[in-house]
């Protein structure tokens, strides 16, 4: 079998770990596999969304955490019903009178009681079910927040500390026919030593905010692949012949054959598995209609092996940096973006439905933007989704925001995990063209090591993608700004964050200041101010929208001054969440940048850049 290390690299085993222990394993003909399936939501699957029973276990968590600090498998986990009316005495839970929330979900804007609740819920739901002989079944979390501790039918299954990230345990043991449940602690509290750390500007919602499932495969299955345009020297049409990539089989021994058909391309060939169970490819299909904002085309790729088999919908494309420059397609690009926390409109809360990502591409779409930035973690797989079908570029990032524990080599094996994770589930995805390893870290030696690492890394991981990080700083030195963070050296395309005219300066000041960039492609990753949607006054009075406006316009006198600039990502589309902005009647704990309102109220900086987007009036892509 794979080891699961060389699934999802090393550093993987940090964050989810398989707790064996609790399992009977001789009941077991194969170690259960913790891994990560690519392409769950093309698969069927039995799916565990709706109602969870959930109990509060308020801090220290005895519930979850023993003295020693170690997880306790024999307490809330066993779901047992408690002696309420007659003894003998034991714990005080009970799962089956308790009441539920809605998965996926948040727990903070499911009951008012939790809105500011961070700490461990406990997750409990029943559900039948049918074992198949000669199959394997794995349960699939699309995102827990942060760390996740599970139970099926009692037997510890696995862990797993990342938030915003998917994992799949395998279940096949621990299953029985008929009745079973499933039992899962959430523990949202913020650690110094986590990803993100404790000072955050978005807020810590709390439980298991995606989609949970069951997902039951034959013995040998397809848990990953890559198809992607074989990446060339330089890109011209004679170079845009070969599919490259890999199908891996769990369980398949050497020689076991991979069909690998994709109709509309003419393509129909049958590969073999290596002694790793992947079956590499390179084939030339029929000339390919190129995947592009303008032409968003995605083709249906059929994988077969053995008794499994899975078809996706895949784009093709090419991206890459040229001096300055960065081509699609060998065409230079601007991006016309803005950046997007995973929150959700009108509704709020962590945005996890289909009406969440389409209205989210509503607003996108209708700014003319070509471009989001999703901020500051990944979000669900289906903004992903959405964005191929619908011709946005996507900046992916792992949360690994300002101050983190960049000397602790576990906090670099969470990030290399995060990282693998985040690029393992969307690899496929044609719209993603950057991978983001940070957002404003301290310029220091030991963090830029850390992160060239991680770009390096993120390169090993995938050649065919743009490696980026926001920076933040220089200050401003007279009307000079001289970036000059090493940090760069290690990216592909440079994001720059600057808040000219909002924490620093006024907006007409931007008009007078130059930039000294690195000689590559630079993106303004951030830049805005904030504005509380309705209230209206002068171009300089604070919180009113014509001063957000104000901000823009001056800013977009500098942007254009800087030749290398190849994107512009206003922060940030809508108001969110943040714990930290605490300003009544203005902020109201909202971060109040966006350029429409958590309620979908359009400011007026939304249409300023509606009509600059249109027009191409800002940035070169030449
Ligand atoms: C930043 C951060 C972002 C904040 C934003 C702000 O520089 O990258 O996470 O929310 O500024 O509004 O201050």
């Amino acid at each position: 079998m794979t080891s699961f290390s060389t699934i999802l690299g090393g550093g993987h085993s940090a964050l989810v770990s398989f707790a064996c222990c609790a399992l009977t394993l001789s009941a077991v003909a194969q170690q259960p596999l913790k891994t990560l399936l690519v392409g769950v939501d093309h698969r069927s699957v039995t799916s565990l969304n709706g109602e969870w029973h959930y109990l509060v276990d308020q801090p220290p968590a005895k519930g979850l955490y023993a003295s020693d600090g170690k997880v306790r498998d024999n307490g809330y986990a066993l779901n047992t019903h408690p002696n309420i009316d007659s003894g003998p005495h034991n714990e005080e839970y009970d799962f089956a009178t308790a009441p539920t929330l809605k998965v996926p979900g948040d727990w903070n804007t499911q009951d008012p009681t939790l809105f500011r609740f961070e700490g461990v819920v406990w997750y409990e739901h029943d559900f039948n079910f049918q074992p198949t002989p000669n199959t394997r079944t794995f349960l699939h979390i699309g995102a827990a927040n942060y760390k996740s501790f599970v139970w099926v039918n009692q037997m510890r299954i696995c862990d797993h500390e990342g938030g915003f990230t998917p994992f799949d345990c395998e279940v096949t043991a621990a299953l029985k026919a008929g009745s079973n449940f499933g039992v899962i602690a959430g523990d949202s509290t913020r650690e110094v030593d986590g990803i993100p750390s404790v000072g955050i500007d978005w807020f810590n919602y709390g439980g298991l905010t995606r989609d949970v499932s069951l997902v039951t495969l034959p013995t040998q299955f397809i848990d990953d692949y890559d198809v992607h345009l074989k990446r060339e020297g330089t890109f011209s049409a004679a170079n845009t012949k070969t599919l490259t990539g890999y199908v891996h089989v769990e369980g398949a021994p050497e020689g076991t054959p991979v069909t690998l058909r994709i109709p509309e391309a003419g393509v129909n060939t049958t590969l073999k598995t290596d002694r790793e169970g992947r079956a590499s490819f390179d084939l030339q299909p029929n000339s390919l209609a190129l995947w592009s904002p303008e032409t968003p085309k995605l083709y249906k790729v059929e994988f077969a092996s053995g008794q499994d088999k899975l078809t996706d919908d895949i784009g093709f494309r090419d991206i890459r940096v040229d001096g300055t420059r960065i081509l699609l397609n060998g065409k230079p690009i601007f991006l016309q973006g803005a950046n997007m926390h995973a929150e959700a409109p009108y509704r709020t809360g962590r945005a996890c439905t289909d009406e969440d990502v389409k209205n989210i591409f509503g607003f996108l779409k209708d700014l003319n933007a070509n471009f989001v930035r999703l901020a500051h973690y990944p979000h669900d797989e289906r903004m992903e989704r959405t964005a191929d079908r619908e011709g946005i570029m996507v900046w992916s990032e792992i949360p690994l925001w300002q101050h983190i524990s960049f000397d602790k080599p576990e906090v670099y094996a969470k990030a290399t995990s995060m990282l693998n994770e985040m690029i393992r589930r969307d690899r496929n995805k044609a719209s993603v063209i950057l991978w983001s390893v940070s957002n404003e870290t301290p310029n220091n030696a030991v963090r830029t090591q850390f992160l060239t690492n991680l770009a390096n890394e993120a390169r090993k991981l995938d050649s065919s993608r743009l490696i980026t990080s926001a920076l933040l700083g220089p200050h401003l030195k007279g009307t000079e700004m001289v970036q000059d963070d090493p940090l760069a050296d290690a990216l592909d395309v440079v994001g720059q964050n600057e808040y000219i005219g909002w924490y620093e300066m006024r907006p007409e000041d931007a008009d007078k200041i130059t930039w000294t960039l690195p000689q590559k492609p630079i993106l303004i990753s951030e830049f805005g101010a904030e504005a509380k949607q309705g209230v209206h006054g002068g171009k300089d009075e604070r919180w009113a929208e014509e001063q957000q406006v104000n901000v823009y316009e001056h800013q977009f006198v500098m942007i254009n001054k800087i030749p290398q600039v190849r994107g512009v990502v206003p922060w940030v589309l809508m108001d969110f969440r943040s714990p930290t902005r605490n300003i009544p009647k203005l902020q109201d704990g909202f971060n109040r940048k966006g350029l429409v309102s958590e309620d979908g109220k359009k400011k007026l900086a939304f249409y300023l850049f509606q009509t600059s987007y249109k027009e191409h009036s800002v940035g070169k892509a030449n």
